[in-house]
């Protein structure tokens, strides 16, 4: 259902026939001057629809995101790398939450919205089904993953739709120092011993490719991509963002000293980028639907999570009526005065 202001407005197209005309072309105005959009304003129902959807598998992806590099918390090789491990992870569960807010501006619903992740009927970015059985993994992350996020999510602090630009604006910082602290502790152990350089080019070799799926399907496969740019809410399609991530790349992996692996990567002087191969995208389909190597987990992890959560909720929700009842009661005792 519409939420509040949004529904004021439905009733009044109820009384006046010309009123969504009106609303639609005050909207249309509002994009066309890049303006932003507010939880308060009228807006054309497939535009919430999109929003709550990409929000919500953001922050979706946020939340379980946590898991692959969760994992290393308690074998991180020395403190240090756990506390910066361990902040990063945190940072990825205020993203999830900010998101889950923006969500909620457009009348979603969390309890809603958590059910619909642990159901199968919302997704999640594909990265996070894939494992992370050594500790390169957790510099490749961060050097390839949160890298791709800087990518896609810069532009996104320009998305038509306020709450969700504006949450976008910390995350995008955030990112930025997950993205140095992975290329730093691939830059650590690339001086050190053969075994652990072995490790970082293993890493690099299985993360590549899911890396570049992050963006999404090719422009010609991606039935949302019109709209959300006609909308405004994406501000380049996924094949710009792939080709922005690859050039950003090259050269950092250069100056790592790794390989990345595919053998149609070189720099194309004319077009003044880098050409590349295709990625598979019978795997990303194959991810996306639920048989990667870790959906299971992944999803049977989050499902635990939210159960052995329960009593929290119960006691938030039964604190907050407490305090409701107490501010209540002042109230009535002030009247009475
Ligand atoms: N994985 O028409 P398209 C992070 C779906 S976490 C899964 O191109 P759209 C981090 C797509 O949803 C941040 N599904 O869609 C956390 C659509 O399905 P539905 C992750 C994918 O929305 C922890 C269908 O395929 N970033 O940074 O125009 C540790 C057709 O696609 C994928 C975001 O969430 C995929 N890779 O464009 C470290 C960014 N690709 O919904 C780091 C926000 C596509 O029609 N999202 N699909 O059933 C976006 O920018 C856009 O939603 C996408 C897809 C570019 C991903």
């Amino acid at each position: 259902m519409a939420a509040g202001p949004a529904r004021a407005a439905e009733q009044d197209e109820d009384r006046d026939p010309g009123a969504e005309s009106r609303l639609q072309a005050g909207f249309d105005a509002t994009i066309g001057k890049d303006q932003r959009i507010e939880p308060r304003d009228w807006m054309p129902e497939g535009y919430r629809r999109t929003l709550v959807r990409q929000i919500a598998q953001h922050a979706h992806s946020e939340i379980i995101g946590m898991q692959p590099e969760g994992e290393w918390i308690t074998r991180a090789p020395s403190l240090r790398r756990k506390a910066i491990l361990f902040a990063k992870v945190q940072d990825e569960a205020g993203h999830g939450l900010y998101l889950y807010s923006a969500a909620e501006t457009l009348g979603a619903d969390r309890a809603d919205l958590t059910e619909r992740l642990i159901s199968g009927r919302q997704k999640y970015s594909s990265i996070f089904n894939y494992p992370t059985p050594t500790f390169a993994d957790v510099g490749v992350i961060g050097w390839f993953v949160d890298g791709a996020a800087i990518c896609n999510q810069v532009p996104l602090c320009r998305s038509s739709y306020g709450p969700y630009a504006r949450a976008m604006v910390r995350i995008c910082k955030e990112e930025s120092f997950h993205q140095r602290q992975g290329y730093e502790l691939l830059l650590t152990m690339m001086r050190g011993t053969q075994a652990q350089r072995a490790m970082v080019q293993d890493a690099v070799d299985r993360w590549w490719w899911p890396s570049l799926m992050m963006f999404g399907p090719p422009d010609g496969d991606s039935p949302n991509s019109a709209a959300s740019m006609a909308w405004k809410i994406k501000r380049h399609t996924n094949d710009e963002l792939r080709q922005r991530f690859v050039d950003m790349t090259v050269p950092q992996a250069e100056k790592l000293g790794v390989t990345l692996p595919d053998p149609q990567l070189r720099w194309n002087e004319k077009r003044g980028r880098h050409d590349f191969g295709t990625p598979d995208w019978s795997e990303l389909k194959r991810v996306i639907a639920g048989d990667g190597p870790c959906n299971d987990e992944r999803v049977a992890r989050r499902t635990a999570a939210h159960e052995d959560g329960a009593w929290v909720r119960e006691a938030a929700a039964a604190h907050a009526a407490k305090q409701a009842a107490r501010a209540q009661a002042r109230t009535h005792e002030g009247a009475a005065a």
